[in-house]
C-alpha cells in the first residue's frame, strides 16, 4: 500500500516508512517481506536442532508417529523449544535485575559515584521484607539488601523471598506441582539441562519446569529489577510527557536512548541536564540537548524524569530515518542489528555500551557503574560533536506527538485511589463490586511487523475501556497507546464506558494506566495481590475479574511473562500463537490443562476485537462466580429498554 497503512497505524511511522522507501532504506518490514515464506516447521515449533543427529523436523500433516532421529516426538520437541525460550526470557530480565542489584551494591559501598539511593523508605520496606534490620546507616542497609537480592540468583534451596507476596492459593498451586522457584539462575540452569538431548521427554513436566523458571522471573528477577530500580532511581509518580517521533527537535542535539537498563539511561538524563553540557551544545550552534527514549529504557526515564518517548520497538529504525538523531545510545535487548544499515544512510552515530550487546562495525563505549556519569558525559559530548555533521536538508521530523501520563505504580494507585490520608485499593475494589468497573486487563508487550504496528494494541484497548474494563499497560504497548492519546484523563470522555468514565473523572486518572517497562509487569502482579488483600473480589488471583494480553508480542521475554502471568492465575491471550501448534497435546495443555493446575490459561487469537471480547467474557464469568452486582449501566439500560 502506498500510504503504508498496512505496516503501521501510526501516522508518524507511516511518514518515515515512505521516506525510507523513497530513499531505498531497508527496514524491518522489508526484511520480513524478503523472508517470506517463513519456515512452517519453525512456526509450529516442530523443528529440533538440539543435537547433531538432527536437525529434525516433524511433519505436522504426516504420520503422527513420526519421530526425530533420537526418537523424540512432536510433543517433546515443541515443549523443549518452548521451555528454552522461557529460560532465555527469564535470563534476559534477570540479568538486567543483576545489573541493577550490582549498581545498588556499588552505590552502597561508595564505588558508583553517579548514583544515590533515591528512595530510602522503599529500601527500608524491602529490608524488612528480607528480614534485615533497618537500624544503621542507609548505605549499610542498602549493602545488606543488595547482597541478599544477589544471593537469590544462585540460591539452591528454599524459595525466593517475593514468593511470600503471592496469595496463599497461588503458593499452594506452585508447591503442589513443584513449581516454586528456589533461585533464579538455578531454575534457568535446570530448564536448560532438562531440555538437553535425551533428558526430559514428558512434555507436561518440561513445561512445568519452564513455568518454574518463568515464576523465577515474575516473582524474582523482574520483581527485583523493579523494586531496586525504585530504590536507586526513585519510585515513579504520575508524570506528564510527550510521545512519538515529533519529540525530536530540529534545533537541538538529539540523543536517543534505546534498550532496557535504567542504570545507563538514568545517568544519561543527569548528564544531559548538566550546565557544562548545555554550554557545549550551544557552542556548536544547538539550542540544547534533547533526550528522548525508545522501548523500555524510555519507559524507565519517562516515569522518573518525564523524558519524552520517541517511539516503540518498530520505530527504532524510523527515528534514524528522520535524519535528526545525532546519536543513539543502546544497552541491552530489543536492539535490532539492522540499525547498522540504516545509520549508513545518515550522520547518526550509534554507540553500544554493554558487553552483552555489541554490534560489529558500531562504536562501543563500555559502560561501567563505577564511572557511569563520566561515560554518560563522554557519550553526550560525542553527540554534540556529531551535531556538526548533521545535514539540515536531510532532517524530516514528523510533527506527531501526543501527551501522556505515566508512572502509575502499585504504590501510586494506592495513594491516588485512597487520597492523601488513607492509601488503599478500596475504591478500585468497590468500583468493581458495584459494577462501575467490570474488571482490570493488563495489555502489554511488543510490536511485531507481522501485525500492523500498534493496530492491535489500540483496537483491543479501546474495546476494553468501552466495556468498562480498566487497562494497565507496560512496554511498547503502553507507548502505542500513549502516542494515540489514550494515556491521558481526557481519553475517558472519548473512549470509556459510562461506569469507567465516572471513576476516572472522580479520581482524575486515565482509563489506561502506564505502569512501566517490561520488568514492571511485576507491578501488575503486586497490584493483583493488593486487590486480593483488599477483599471482596476474590480470595486469590485466579478469582479476580482480570485478564491479560500481548496483542503484538515478538520476544522470548514476552513468552516468559505470559507463563508467569498464567501460572499466577490470570487468563492471557497472545495474538499470533506461540510456536506450539505442531503439538496438539502441548497446545491443549496451554489452553486448557494449565487452568486446573494454576487457575490461569492461554488463548491465541489474532483478531484484537475478538480477543478483547474473550477477555470480557472471562471477566464476566469471574464476576458471576463472585456473585458481584450486574454492571451498573448495563442493568439500567436493560430496565430502560423494558420500560420503553
Ligand atoms: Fe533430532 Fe532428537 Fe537431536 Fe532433536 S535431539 S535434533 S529430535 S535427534
Ligand atoms: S522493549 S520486549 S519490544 S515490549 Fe521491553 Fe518493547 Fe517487547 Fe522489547
Amino acid at each position: 500500500m502506498s500510504d503504508f497503512s498496512d505496516r503501521s497505524v501510526d501516522p508518524a511511522s507511516q511518514k518515515m516508512l515512505k521516506r525510507a522507501r523513497d530513499e531505498s532504506i531497508q527496514t524491518v518490514w522489508d526484511r520480513l517481506e524478503a523472508m517470506q515464506p517463513q519456515c512452517g516447521f519453525g512456526k509450529l515449533g516442530v523443528c529440533c536442532t538440539i543435537c547433531d543427529m538432527g536437525p529434525c523436523r516433524i511433519d505436522p500433516f504426516g504420520d503422527d508417529k513420526q519421530l526425530g532421529v533420537c526418537g523424540a516426538d512432536a510433543d517433546t520437541i515443541v515443549a523443549r523449544n518452548l521451555a528454552r525460550k522461557i529460560a532465555v526470557g527469564c535470563a534476559a530480565h534477570s540479568d538486567h535485575a543483576r545489573a541493577i542489584t550490582n549498581a545498588l551494591l556499588d552505590t552502597a559501598r561508595g564505588k558508583a559515584k553517579g548514583y544515590k539511593i533515591n528512595d530510602p523508605e522503599q529500601l527500608k520496606a524491602l529490608a524488612r521484607e528480607y528480614g534485615i534490620s533497618t537500624d544503621g546507616k542507609i548505605e549499610e542497609i542498602a549493602e545488606k539488601v543488595a547482597l541478599k537480592a544477589l544471593s537469590e540468583f544462585g540460591q539452591q534451596q528454599g524459595k525466593l523471598t517475593y514468593i511470600a507476596r503471592a496469595p496463599k492459593k497461588q503458593q499452594e498451586n506452585w508447591e503442589k506441582v513443584n513449581a516454586t522457584p528456589r533461585g533464579i539462575d538455578r531454575e534457568i540452569v535446570e530448564t536448560l539441562h532438562r531440555t538437553h538431548m535425551g533428558a526430559h521427554n514428558d512434555y507436561r513436566n518440561i513445561i512445568i519446569s519452564g513455568i518454574k523458571t518463568a515464576l523465577a522471573d515474575g516473582w524474582g528477577g523482574s520483581m527485583i529489577a523493579t523494586e531496586l530500580s525504585d530504590v536507586l532511581f526513585g519510585s515513579p509518580k504520575p508524570i506528564r510527557a510527550q510521545m512519538n517521533l515529533g519529540v525530536l527537535k530540529e534545533d537541538q542535539v538529539n540523543v536517543v536512548v534505546h534498550g532496557h537498563e535504567p542504570t545507563l539511561s538514568d545517568v544519561i538524563v543527569q548528564a544531559s541536564r548538566d550546565p557544562e553540557i548545555l554550554k557545549a551544545a550551544k557552542a556548536v550552534g544547538a539550542k540544547g540537548v534533547n533526550l528522548a527514549g525508545i522501548c523500555c529504557t524510555a519507559n524507565e526515564i519517562l516515569m522518573r524524569h518525564g523524558v519524552p518517548i520517541a517511539g516503540n520497538f518498530l520505530q527504532q529504525e524510523l527515528a534514524i530515518v528522520t535524519g535528526a538523531v545525532d546519536l543513539m545510545i543502546v544497552d541491552i535487548q530489543c536492539i535490532m542489528p539492522g540499525l547498522k544499515s540504516v545509520v549508513e544512510c545518515f550522520h547518526t552515530k550509534i554507540v553500544t555500551t554493554s558487553e552483552r550487546a555489541k554490534i560489529p562495525g558500531l562504536e562501543h563505549v563500555p559502560f561501567k557503574e563505577e564511572n557511569a556519569l563520566e561515560t554518560a558525559r563522554k557519550i553526550i559530548l560525542m553527540a554534540i560533536d556529531n551535531f556538526k555533521s548533521r545535514d539540515p536538508s536531510m532532517v524530516n521530523i514528523p510533527e506527531e506527538s501526543s501527551s501522556a501520563i505515566a508512572g502509575f505504580t502499585t504504590e501510586q494507585i494506592f495513594r491516588i485511589l485512597g487520597g492523601r490520608y488513607r492509601s488503599t485499593f478500596r475504591p478500585l475494589n468497590d468500583a468493581i463490586i458495584t459494577g462501575r468497573i467490570r474488571g482490570v486487563a493488563g495489555v502489554v508487550g511488543c510490536n511485531n511487523p507481522k501485525i500492523t504496528q500498534d493496530s492491535a494494541h489500540l483496537a483491543m484497548v479501546k474495546e476494553l475501556i468501552k466495556n468498562d474494563v480498566l487497562v494497565v499497560q507496560t512496554g511498547c504497548s503502553a507507548i502505542a497507546c500513549g502516542k494515540a492519546g489514550l494515556l491521558k484523563p481526557e481519553a475517558a470522555f472519548e473512549y470509556a464506558g459510562k461506569g469507567l468514565r465516572e471513576v476516572c473523572e472522580t479520581v482524575g486518572i486515565p482509563p489506561v494506566l502506564h505502569v512501566g517497562s517490561c520488568v514492571d509487569n511485576s507491578r501488575i502482579l503486586t497490584a493483583c495481590c493488593e486487590m486480593v488483600k483488599e477483599g471482596g473480589i476474590g480470595n486469590d488471583i485466579s478469582e479476580l475479574p482480570v485478564a491479560g494480553a500481548a496483542p503484538e508480542w515478538m520476544s522470548e521475554k514476552a513468552i516468559t511473562i505470559g507463563f508467569y502471568v498464567v501460572a499466577s492465575g490470570i487468563y492471557t491471550i497472545f495474538s499470533t500463537p506461540q510456536p506450539v501448534l505442531g503439538s496438539k497435546a502441548v497446545t491443549e495443555f496451554m489452553t486448557g490443562g494449565l487452568e486446573d493446575m494454576f487457575g490461569g490459561r492461554y488463548d491465541f487469537e489474532v483478531d484484537p476485537i475478538k480477543a478483547a471480547h474473550m477477555m470480557i467474557d472471562h471477566i464476566n464469568k469471574k464476576r458471576e462466580a463472585l456473585k458481584l452486582k450486574p454492571m451498573m449501566y448495563e442493568e439500567k439500560k436493560v430496565e430502560a429498554e423494558a420500560t420503553a
